[in-house]
């Protein structure tokens, strides 16, 4: 800050930039400071923002991605040019596909010697390469300009289906300054940055008829549920309705996985038999089959079941994407859903629940699922294998319903979806519609910072390679995070053997017996190396209260885990010679 004369102050671009993000009520940063953000991040937290910063890009933006979800504000990710801007360029990315608010701002560098591409510092056109992947794309080049650069970003990120935005802020911009008057009125304080969008009557009308009239309605809740913060209107839908109900990963929790209506436990059966199908911010995308083939009751992979579906989005063209949606219900999940359980509440008790036959069959299925799973959770082998492992993180989820879960892996992933429930809506935090692994220790992070809670991170051996190096960032911010690792020596399994006779190991094994647990240590944190449920349980309860940073390797049987985890058909292999 320059003094221009005794009474007007200058201000530059990074103090604008602060004031704008701070008068929108942005108090968090995630990012990695370097040319040419350095002094950007020191003036923030001296501005008395949280400047948390990472070791490597990609992880604070996905931990601005994770904010974003957890707290419906955009989360912030600050990056440097070229190298550091495609770090976090993977965040932002998989953040659109996700559909969480986020804004990712790198720095660049200058315009006049990228666009004649002289060969800069860092040269790179970053806003043309993050047009496709962002749901949109802002550069600012004048100082001027800074307040409505954010204000765009803002709307953008949380208004209709929410999604990442690119802010890209060339060096010169920083220095630039401005009168400290002229500044602040440059500035916009956002209203109503993601306004209701109210559905049209006759659209929840045509859905209430579909839904009235099925013989065996279904409720898929998505993330998109989980985001819109609707819980106790979507809880009373579905028990208004006596509806059951399937929860996509990170809608596990929005209702209490051991509701009654809760159809997890007979996926295979409900989703073929059920002829209607509401979809509550849940995408008929991979994770459904494209709403196609066996899974649904056709009779080839990619045929129709022959279910009428209802699909309630913010997004308009969401609807037929992937099969005939007959009542499509746009607005956000809020308006849409107390709309709908008005006209629920109007018929009273002429709605009409369920057919005994409907919920009985699923009761059935259900009941058998579980009793099978009861006895596969009551073995204990040695060494444990996932289900004993799991068996105690369910434990100590039940105990503590209010952590958070962060969930990563292929095996570790799945097993963890079915066997740990949920309790509370926003609690389970995974690797969402790409299947994306190096989300762990980013969303570990940002779990910790925006809800203050206990963070326990489930995490294959694998996936938390992609990220580890952040243990140093959960010691040095003191953050609540225990991981746990379900180490099998390898991707997938540990038991692999290379073919061809030279001394490499095959791709899929790691150092056996790694002693995952000495990273934490390294850093201040406390390191534990478990061996028996009992050590694993005793571990993570102590985490869960001492609140220190903490990692438990949980020594899993090399052989346990199969390749791919429950998605063995997407990973193809050569036809047999
Ligand atoms: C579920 N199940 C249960 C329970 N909950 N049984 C007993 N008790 C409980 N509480 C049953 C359920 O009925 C299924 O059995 C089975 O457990 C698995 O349930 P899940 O996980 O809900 O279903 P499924 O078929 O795995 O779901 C498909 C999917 C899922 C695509 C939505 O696999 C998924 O989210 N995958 C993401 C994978 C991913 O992203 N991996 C990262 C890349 S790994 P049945 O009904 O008998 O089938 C890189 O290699
Ligand atoms: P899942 O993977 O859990 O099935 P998806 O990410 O596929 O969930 O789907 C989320 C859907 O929710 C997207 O289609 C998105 O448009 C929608 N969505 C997100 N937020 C809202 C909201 N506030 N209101 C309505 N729909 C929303």
């Amino acid at each position: 800050m320059d003094t221009a004369s005794p009474t007007q102050t200058l201000l530059d671009g990074a103090d604008l930039l602060i004031d704008a993000l701070k008068l929108n009520g942005i108090s968090n940063l995630y990012g990695l400071p370097g040319i040419p953000i350095t002094d950007l991040t020191r003036r923030a937290q001296a501005a008395g923002m949280r400047m948390i910063s990472f070791r490597h890009e990609q992880n604070a933006g996905n931990a601005a991605a994770i904010a974003g979800f957890l707290t419906q504000k955009p989360g912030v990710c600050i990056t440097v040019s070229a190298p550091g801007f495609l770090n976090g360029l993977n965040a932002l990315a998989n953040a659109t596909t996700n559909c969480f608010p986020m804004i990712l701002i790198s720095g660049s560098s200058e315009r006049e010697i990228v666009d004649l591409q002289q060969g800069d510092y860092e040269e790179m056109d970053q806003l043309a390469i993050a047009k496709p992947l962002a749901k949109a794309a802002f550069r600012v080049l004048h100082i001027e300009d800074l307040g409505i650069g954010i204000a765009r970003a803002i709307r953008a990120a949380v208004s209709g289906r929410p999604g990442g935005v690119y802010l890209d802020l060339p060096a010169k911009l920083f220095a630039q300054t401005i009168e400290a008057d002229a500044g602040k009125a440059s500035l916009i304080k956002v209203v109503d940055p993601a306004p209701r969008q109210i559905p049209a009557p006759d659209a929840v009308n045509r859905a209430l008829d579909l839904l009235k009239n099925a013989k065996r309605p279904l409720i898929i809740l998505g993330k998109g549920a989980a985001y819109a913060r609707a819980d106790d209107d979507i809880r009373a839908f579905v028990e208004k309705t006596g509806i059951p109900y399937l929860p996509m990963s990170m809608a596990k929790g929005l209702l209490p996985d051991t509701h009654e209506q809760s159809a997890a436990a007979a996926r295979s059966y409900v989703l073929p038999e059920a002829d209607v199908v509401m979809l509550v911010g849940a995408r008929l995308n991979w994770l459904l089959s494209h709403g196609k083939g066996k899974t649904w009751g056709g009779k080839s992979s990619k045929a129709w079941g022959g279910q009428k579906y209802i699909q309630v989005d913010i997004s308009p063209t969401e609807a037929d994407s992937n099969v005939r949606v007959d009542a499509p219900v746009v607005g956000d999940i809020g308006s849409c859903i107390a709309a709908m359980l008005n006209g629920v509440n109007a018929a009273g008790a002429g709605w009409p629940k369920p057919s005994g036959d409907w919920l009985g069959a699923i009761a059935d299925r259900k009941g058998k699922n579980i009793a099978k799973m009861g006895e596969t959770l009551a073995k204990n082998p040695t060494p444990m294998n996932f289900h004993s492992a799991l068996n105690v993180m369910r434990d100590v989820i039940k105990g503590h319903p209010d952590a958070m879960l962060v969930n990563e892996g292929a095996n570790a992933l799945d097993f963890t979806r079915s066997i740990v429930d949920m309790y509370k809506p926003r609690k389970r935090i995974d690797v969402g519609t790409w299947g994306v692994m190096g989300i762990g220790m980013g969303f570990a992070v940002a779990a910790a910072v925006e809800t203050n809670l206990p963070v326990i991170a489930v995490e294959g051996d694998s996936a938390f390679g992609f990220s580890g190096m952040e243990v140093e960032t959960i010691c040095r911010y003191n953050l609540p995070v225990c991981v746990v690792i379900f180490n099998n020596n390898g991707v997938y399994k540990g038991t692999d053997v290379n073919a061809s006779g030279t001394a490499d190991v095959t791709p899929t094994v790691f150092v056996k017996d790694a002693r995952y647990e000495k990273m934490m240590e390294a850093f201040g944190g406390v390191g534990v190396y478990a061996k028996t449920p009992d050590e694993l349980r005793k571990a993570v309860e102590e985490a869960v209260r001492s609140r220190k940073p903490t990692l438990v390797n949980a020594i899993i049987d090399e052989t346990a885990g199969t390749e791919s985890g429950r998605i063995t058909s997407l990973n193809p292999k050569a036809a047999k010679k």
